[in-house]
């Protein structure tokens, strides 16, 4: 039995998607012997309201010198990242002495903005092989995990911040209790911690039960996060929502009392109550959904596999690795997936072992189905890969519903 990680009231698990592997845990065929697997199960703190899997293999498991995503690779994502640091620039960190933290910095995707723009800048960052990007580009970067503790070390060191961002990373961190008092240590008085991720309220209406694998060990919405950081004397005072990776959510928490909280926040809290969002009994329709979509996706595999047709994925994702686990998407399946991380290439995806290729290999390879297994950037996809489209390649949706294209 495992205790909510933020107030420590024990969980129930509600929804159970079997034995995963690590999610960005890419593997060369030497290792397949000694993978390592875990039972995923999702539940809902019912004091708390927190969302969060029951079981999760050690952060050390997950995030280390050999972590295998590049957030720059999506290229989207240095525009949408380079957008919110030229508004924190703006309002937050004008003064010459101001101060940003990034918590989880990755290759710096974010962070440069900063540096470029002769900010003073720290980012924490625990996998050493992506903060060394950073660093090699001449942006400050700690190598270790944030915690009260590494707050506090900042603080003496450094100094107060007057901005603290968090772009898919806090929900990441289980030990939720030392990541807010570390922020609660860390924020000057008047300043704002900003983070986003991946949205339970579009989880639950897309039906993108691939948002869940270990490294999202919590999923917040609203409720949750103004509960939880409340009770560390701080506040939910705004939030966003963004389409970024499949529909997620940016939260502005300040300091209890500090700042206004906005009509949006209090909106969001009303609709999240109204819809049961952290009530069990409303997922009892996306469990069957998940079960359907499962059914769905594989009697098209098979049935495309009867046929001699050739399918392939596009983006070895994290989010991949808990559909094809789910399903059962092995290589006689799904031949291969492209993916552009080097870090990703000539290794297989973790658990079912589909080898995954370079984009060459993919444009010299033409599949006659490709499965948008980064579904959420389906639209920029789909423009670099024209030519396949327009040769007759056929793409597989699975999310919001199983469909072809
Ligand atoms: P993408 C990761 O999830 C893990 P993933 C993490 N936990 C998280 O929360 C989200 O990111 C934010 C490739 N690609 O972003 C690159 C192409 O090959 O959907 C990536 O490997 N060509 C931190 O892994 C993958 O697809 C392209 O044109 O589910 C995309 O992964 C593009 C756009 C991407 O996140
Ligand atoms: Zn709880």
């Amino acid at each position: 039995m495992s205790d909510c990680r933020v107030c420590g009231t024990p969980l129930t698990p509600f929804m159970s998607f079997g034995q995963m592997p690590i999610a960005n845990g890419f593997l060369l065929e030497d290792q397949f012997a000694d993978e390592y697997f875990y039972e995923m199960q999702v539940c809902i703190c019912g004091e708390c309201g927190m969302f969060q899997l029951y079981e999760t293999p050690d952060s050390t498991k997950l995030f280390h010198g050999e972590y295998a995503y590049y957030a720059s690779n999506s290229k989207p994502m240095l525009a949408h990242f380079k957008k919110l640091a030229d508004r924190l620039i703006a309002e937050e960190l004008a003064d010459d002495d101001a101060f940003i933290v990034e918590i989880g910095s990755n290759d710096g995707v974010m962070l440069r903005n900063f540096h470029e723009a002769g900010i003073k800048h720290l980012g924490i960052e625990p996998s050493g092989n992506v903060a060394q990007v950073a660093i090699d580009q001449g942006m400050t970067v700690q190598v270790s995990y944030f915690s009260e503790d590494v707050a506090k070390d900042v603080v003496a060191r450094e100094g107060q911040a007057d901005v603290i961002a968090g772009a898919n990373v806090i929900a990441h961190i289980p030990v939720f209790n030392s990541v807010a008092a570390g922020v609660k240590a860390l924020l000057k008085p008047d300043g704002i911690f900003v983070f986003e991720n991946a949205y339970l309220g579009d989880i639950l209406e897309l039906g993108s039960y691939d948002q869940f694998y270990d490294e999202h060990v919590l999923t917040f919405c609203a409720t949750s996060v103004n509960t939880c950081y409340g009770r560390h004397g701080l506040e939910l005072v705004d939030l966003e929502h963004l389409d970024i990776h499949g529909g997620s959510m940016r939260y502005t928490v300040a300091h209890k009392g500090a700042r206004p909280v906005s009509e949006a926040v209090k909106k969001q809290l009303a609709w999240e109550a109204e819809k049961g969002l952290t009530n069990p009994k409303t997922w009892d329709a996306f469990r069957t959904h998940l079960e359907d979509n499962k059914v769905e996706l594989m009697s098209i595999l098979t049935r495309l596999k009867d046929e001699g047709k050739r399918v392939a994925g596009y983006g070895a994702t994290a989010k991949s690795t808990t559909v094809m686990n789910y399903c059962g998407i092995t290589p006689d399946l799904v031949e291969f997936i492209q993916d552009i991380t080097p870090a990703k290439q000539h290794k297989f995806t973790p658990g079912v072992h589909v080898p995954v290729k370079p984009r060459d290999y993919f444009v010299e390879n033409y599949p006659d189905y490709t499965i948008h297994f980064a579904w959420n950037f389906a639209d920029s996809i789909e423009k670099i890969e024209e030519d396949y489209t327009k040769q007759g390649g056929k793409w597989i949706y699975f999310v919001p519903k199983v469909r072809i294209k």
